[in-house]
């Protein structure tokens, strides 16, 4: 009876950081977090990713690229605000992750645009996507998407 109490006890504390790990990717000293893009009008023709960038290590590294299926073509942008019109344009040389900075890509601020999209993006599918960086590589990572419009990821519905 004690070693079962005890087993089920290690599977209770296990289970929450289980499913919070598959939330978490870890790329050399880059631990990436809160992936999400957004659900599409079926015709439209881009689409955006947002993610959270965290290097724990003691050099800089540097987003460079990003790539996806699911669009002909896709770059990493930034959006300011020019005379009250959001505009968006490429960073050519993509979006640096200082050494122990957190880079955060979100609505309204930088972002990965997913141009050419092939069709559109459906709520609650996970999109693959590749972020390349300079030094710790590239990686693929499941990009949920929150419901049209979205400013922030859809909540996460624990299934049980
Ligand atoms: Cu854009």
């Amino acid at each position: 009876m004690k070693p079962l109490m005890i087993l089920a006890a290690a599977f209770m504390l296990l289970a929450p950081t289980l499913s919070h790990a598959s939330m978490e990717t870890r790329l050399g000293d880059l631990i990436i977090t809160g992936a999400w893009t957004r659900a599409t009008p079926t015709r439209a023709p881009t689409g955006a990713g947002f993610v959270t960038i965290e290097n724990k290590g003691s050099s800089d590294d540097r987003l460079i690229a990003v790539r996806t299926s699911i669009s002909g073509k896709s770059e990493i942008h930034t959006m300011t605000m020019d005379n009250g019109v959001m505009r968006m344009r490429q960073l050519e040389d993509g979006i640096a992750i200082p050494a122990g900075g957190t880079v955060t890509l979100q609505p309204g601020g930088n972002h990965l645009m997913f141009m050419q999209l092939k069709q559109g993006i459906a709520q609650d599918t996970a999109v693959p996507v590749t972020l390349v960086f300079e030094k710790a590589g590239e990686v693929t990572l499941d990009f949920l998407a929150a419901p049209v419009g979205s400013l922030k990821p859809a909540e996460m519905h624990h299934k049980h």
